[in-house]
């Protein structure tokens, strides 16, 4: 192993920030450096509890992860946080709101704080955040926190990868309750009703108790519906307690075994995939021929399919079988 990655394994290892930071910068940037690292520090990982969270943006994500840190400060544990921003092409701690928010925090040595950009990547969010998670759990954080606007299909990729996903929701939503339905409310495990000293806490409790009411799990669980004041802290032990409920109830079953089964099952998927078309495209691309068959098929000499056919047994031809 290369000096610079076994000291940077070492320190990653040994809860260094700043290391961690340089392997997460590894892993963002693409960095030749990224894979070997991951390699090392993937078999030391897999103890932490990863808990999304997930809402509309100025739903109080920040806010809430603050306090809720705090909560496992209290019960001892390092915290590991990442603020997702699908949206942002800034990334390294640039999303500087996040920083003030959790101002609190940046002088205790048992957290670590970190904004991703993820906006425009190919193979969509979820691949560094996945890598991300795996040096915070690999350098002793017991609890990784991840905050994520809840918009899209790429937000429930991200709460696949938690063992707990806590869906915000703040009275005056509206009808944008039923625009949640589609797609974040169904992977909440618990619902929490920040800003729950403005008016209207109440009806949207009964909108999510009642919409609840007519759902069941096929594990079980009754996603518990939570109200919270995420600037004052109040509802934030009770939070801490259903997470923790939910984490039992989760290891005392297959739940978090199948939960985790899924999801690597489609993770490996992904690299597989990922992998495959990048090596199967780079030589086309470097040698024009990809260039040509786009000309053929805009000339409709040729079509789509037995183009593919044609770049896969070239790529075929190519490997041989061997390694590359
Ligand atoms: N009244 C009230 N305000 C809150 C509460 N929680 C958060 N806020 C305020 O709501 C605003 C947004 O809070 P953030 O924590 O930044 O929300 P966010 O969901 O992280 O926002 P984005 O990351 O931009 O999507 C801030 O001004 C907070 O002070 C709450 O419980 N009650
Ligand atoms: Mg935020």
């Amino acid at each position: 192993m290369p000096d610079t990655l076994r000291d940077l394994v070492e320190k990653v290892l040994a809860g260094d920030r700043r290391a961690m930071g340089r392997a997460i910068s590894t892993v963002e940037d693409k960095d030749p450096l990224a894979v070997p690292l991951l390699r090392e520090l993937f078999t030391r990982a897999g103890r932490a509890l990863v808990v999304g969270i997930t809402g509309s943006p100025g739903a109080g994500k920040s806010t809430l992860v603050e306090k809720l840190a705090k909560e496992y400060r209290r019960a001892g544990a390092r915290v590991g946080i990442l603020a997702v921003d699908p949206t942002s092409p800034f990334s390294g701690g640039a999303i500087l709101g996040d920083r003030v928010r959790m101002q609190s925090l940046a002088n205790d040595a048992g957290v670590y704080i970190r904004s991703m950009a993820t906006r425009g990547q190919l193979g969509g969010l979820a691949p560094t955040t996945h890598d991300a998670v795996t040096i915070l759990d690999a350098a002793g954080c017991e609890v990784v926190l991840i905050e994520t606007v809840g918009v899209g299909q790429d937000e429930v990729e991200v709460a696949r990868l938690a063992d707990a996903t806590v869906l915000l929701l703040v009275p005056g939503m509206g009808d944008d309750i039923q625009t949640f339905k589609a797609g974040v409310m169904e992977i909440a495990d618990l619902y929490v009703i920040n800003k729950a000293d403005r008016p209207g806490a109440e009806r949207i409790e009964q909108e999510v108790t009642a919409m609840l009411s007519l759902t069941s799990r096929p594990d079980g669980w009754r996603p518990p519906v939570l109200r919270t004041v995420a600037t004052t802290g109040q509802g934030m032990g009770e939070l801490y307690q259903a997470l923790d409920q939910f984490r039992a109830f989760s290891e005392s079953g297959d739940a978090k075994e199948y939960r985790r089964k899924e999801h690597w099952r489609s993770r490996l998927l992904e690299i597989l995939r990922q992998t495959l078309f990048e090596r199967a495209v780079a030589e086309p691309l470097r040698d024009g021929s990809f260039d040509r068959q786009l000309d053929d098929l805009l000339a409709h000499r040729r079509d789509p399919y037995s183009v593919v056919e044609e770049i896969i047994a070239g790529f075929m031809a190519h490997t041989g079988g061997r390694q590359s």
